[in-house]
């Protein structure tokens, strides 16, 4: 299982309460006030880890506290602080406080850290009260509750290209050819249920370019047939997106029809996906019933400037791997 969204609660730590306190030891008479301070409570801290790959954490234990502060004692004891509690995220993660539906922090470089919740302020002891008209004060104050709140992590993949295709059209094939990444390949629709990065190397530029393969889309993809939209958040963050078309039709659709379902699909989900820029790819051109797909395909889309491969054949890689670069970089 691949778990990128869960509802959490998170508690920060109560302030320690002051403590009233007065000095007594034999042969000294009034003392003074000894009470000490609470100490504070505990942060709630969300940090990036690069090393953690998706929410299970958070799926299977919901409710996080940070320790509260020590209350203050006698002898002016100040408490002490209770400790932060720090959660360690996948980078991408996005954290939505349902309260206010508004979006709190993302997480999108390794390290990256963000205070969500603040600890209570610490009570005051009586010490801090006493002053020249107030030689034995006995207020104290108690201290303030954390912060807390219920939150929506959501994870969305970082990657600078996202595979966007219907099952079997070779997503998957493609980024094992061009990529470091060994998804699953197989001839039968779905292979890929959760989504996976790959880095395209270029040593000659010194650059790298990411690309995610995510689990195909179907027609309806929007309301949430086949694996749904769920899936269509990891292409979200993605500079461009990659249309990658059956051109041999092998499981009997139609690669132009095809394009136009994958196209609707994404504004359905979200209307800003359109303005994404994105690269047509035109794939398994080695079978033979790719010919007149791609003649008809050139004679009608032709202004997208689409690039025919066979990922299989590792034919046509180049072209599609400067294009890429030139794109991005
Ligand atoms: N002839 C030919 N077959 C290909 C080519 N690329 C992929 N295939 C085959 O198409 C089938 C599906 O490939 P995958 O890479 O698993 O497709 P996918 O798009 O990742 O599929 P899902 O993960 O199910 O969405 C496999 O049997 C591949 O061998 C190609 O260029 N030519
Ligand atoms: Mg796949």
């Amino acid at each position: 299982m691949f778990y990128d969204e869960t509802k959490v609660y998170l508690k920060a730590g109560k302030g320690g309460d002051g403590c009233m306190s007065f000095l007594r030891q034999k042969y000294i008479p009034k003392g003074g006030p000894n009470g000490g301070n609470g100490g504070r409570g505990g942060d709630v801290i969300l940090l990036a880890d690069e090393n953690v790959s998706d929410l299970r954490a958070f799926h299977f234990k919901k409710h996080w506290n940070a320790k509260n502060g020590e209350p203050g004692k006698g002898s002016d004891q100040n408490g002490k602080g209770g400790t932060n509690c720090v959660l360690k995220a996948p980078l991408g993660t996005e954290v939505r406080d349902i309260l206010s539906n508004e979006i709190v922090c993302e997480l999108l470089e390794h390290d990256q850290d963000f205070l969500i919740l603040e600890g209570g302020k610490g009570g005051r002891g009586n010490a801090t009260f006493k002053s020249s008209v107030n030689q034995t004060p006995r207020q104290f104050t108690e201290g303030k509750p954390g912060m807390e709140g219920d939150y929506i992590f959501t994870l969305k993949t970082i990657a600078d290209v996202g595979l966007v295709g219907f099952p079997n059209a070779g997503k998957s094939t493609l980024l094992n050819v061009l990529s470091n990444a060994a998804p699953k390949v197989a001839s039968y629709p779905f292979t890929t249920l959760v989504p996976t990065v790959g880095v395209i190397d270029y040593p000659e530029d010194f650059y790298s370019i990411t690309m995610a393969d995510v689990p195909g889309l179907i027609e309806g993809a929007a309301e949430n047939r086949g694996l749904g939209h769920r899936f269509l958040r990891h292409v979200e963050r993605c500079k461009i997106l990659l249309f990658l078309l059956d051109m041999a039709a092998t499981d009997g659709r139609d690669p132009i029809v095809d394009f136009e379902h994958l196209q609707k699909e994404l504004i359905d989900y979200d209307p800003r996906l359109a303005d994404k820029p994105f690269l047509v790819v035109g794939n398994k051109k080695d079978e033979e019933n790719a010919t007149e797909n791609i003649l008809r395909f050139r004679n009608t889309l032709d202004h997208f400037e689409p690039l025919f491969i066979s990922a299989v054949l590792e034919d046509g890689l180049n072209d599609l791997r400067s294009v890429l670069l030139k794109k991005l970089k």
